[in-house]
């Protein structure tokens, strides 16, 4: 029988990720400050806890240079705009803070978390008794899945929890109120998934729960639309052009779970995962089972492209 497989996401804190790194305590960015982590403390009266209001970003950063910075503070700023949140800092700001905070931890590769929270209010829930946003820059090592899960692929499974609907909260809106994806993830947690698929409301696929998807077939590439409660992912922007460029046609269109049972391949991207092969969806296998050729040029192009450029740190 086959081995039930631990799903390994996790990001790390740099602390936990090896001996060498072992005694160093994390340099934390907190409302303007630079803070040890063991002081980095928000107020139990911050309504990002109490009510997950608030907005966050993953930020990768590769070989001394920030992947994709204008695009996740543009997202970040799109949030922040959606929920009526002002992001108490200036762009320039926010790329120089987080830019010192990867620089004062030492760090060349790794991710960054971005959050800002509604700030301190009073115990309702109404955000205008908040009187300013908080702004916390946490970076970091990350723990990929490991390497022979970009080899021998992911499983995933539907769960029953649907993704949440436009008209409840935008999906496209990357606030801190992540309950919604939680369920789904201890839905494929208990089934001993790597991932959740997760549905809209109308039954058709809408993305994991914390990663896009793609299927190929017959030498193409589909994704869902946005529009399908899907976020509008960095990586997936990134799976576009790198599809234009090794000219493989790549289109959104509503997929159903039948497609992704009848797909050639299955890919899933997002900043932690990077672009990684699904081999099996609720049992049924994917292809022939292993990551078939698209999956493996993707991959691989993209591993160059994260290493080119990005904004510089260290200069
Ligand atoms: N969909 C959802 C719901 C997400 O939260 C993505 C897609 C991929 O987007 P990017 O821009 O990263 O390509 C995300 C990513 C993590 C993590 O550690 C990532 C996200 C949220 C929480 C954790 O991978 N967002």
């Amino acid at each position: 029988m086959e081995e039930p497989r631990k799903t390994t996401r996790t990001v790390k804190p740099a602390n936990e990720s090896g001996p060498a790194k072992a005694a160093k305590s994390l340099t934390i960015f907190l409302d303007g400050e630079f803070v040890p982590e063991g002081d980095a403390k928000v107020s139990v009266f911050d309504h990002g806890l109490l009510y997950g209001d608030g907005i966050f970003e993953g930020i990768r950063f590769y070989n001394g240079g920030v992947f994709r910075l204008e695009e996740h503070l543009e997202r970040l700023w799109d949030s922040a705009r959606s929920i009526c949140l002002e992001v108490p800092m200036s762009r320039s700001e926010m790329t120089e803070a987080l830019l010192e905070t990867i620089r004062k931890n030492d760090l060349r590769d790794g991710y960054i978390r971005l959050i800002v929270t509604r700030g301190v209010g009073n115990l309702g829930l109404n955000p205008a008794q908040c009187k300013r946003p908080s702004v916390i820059i946490i970076a970091t090592t990350v723990t990929l899945y490991p390497a022979e899960m970009y080899h021998r692929g992911l499983t995933v499974v539907t769960v029953a929890t649907r993704r949440t609907g436009p008209g409840a909260l935008n999906p496209a809106v990357k606030s801190l109120n992540y309950l919604n994806n939680v369920m789904a993830r201890i839905e494929a947690n208990l089934a001993e998934a790597d991932e959740a698929l997760m549905l809209n409301d109308q039954g058709c696929i809408a993305e994991c729960t914390a990663d896009n998807i793609f299927v190929i077939k017959r030498g193409e590439i589909f994704t869902p639309p946005i529009t399908a409660g899907a976020l509008r992912g960095i990586t997936r922007s990134v799976v576009f052009e790198i599809a234009a460029e090794l000219g493989i046609k790549i289109s959104e269109t509503d997929i159903s779970r039948h497609d992704v049972f009848i797909a050639d391949e299955c890919l899933l991207s997002g900043t932690a995962a990077e672009v990684i092969p699904v081999i099996k969806a609720d049992g049924r296998v994917i292809g022939t089972g292993k990551p078939g050729p698209i999956s493996l040029r993707m991959i691989a192009r993209f591993r160059e492209i994260t290493r080119e450029g990005g904004t510089p740190i260290y200069s």
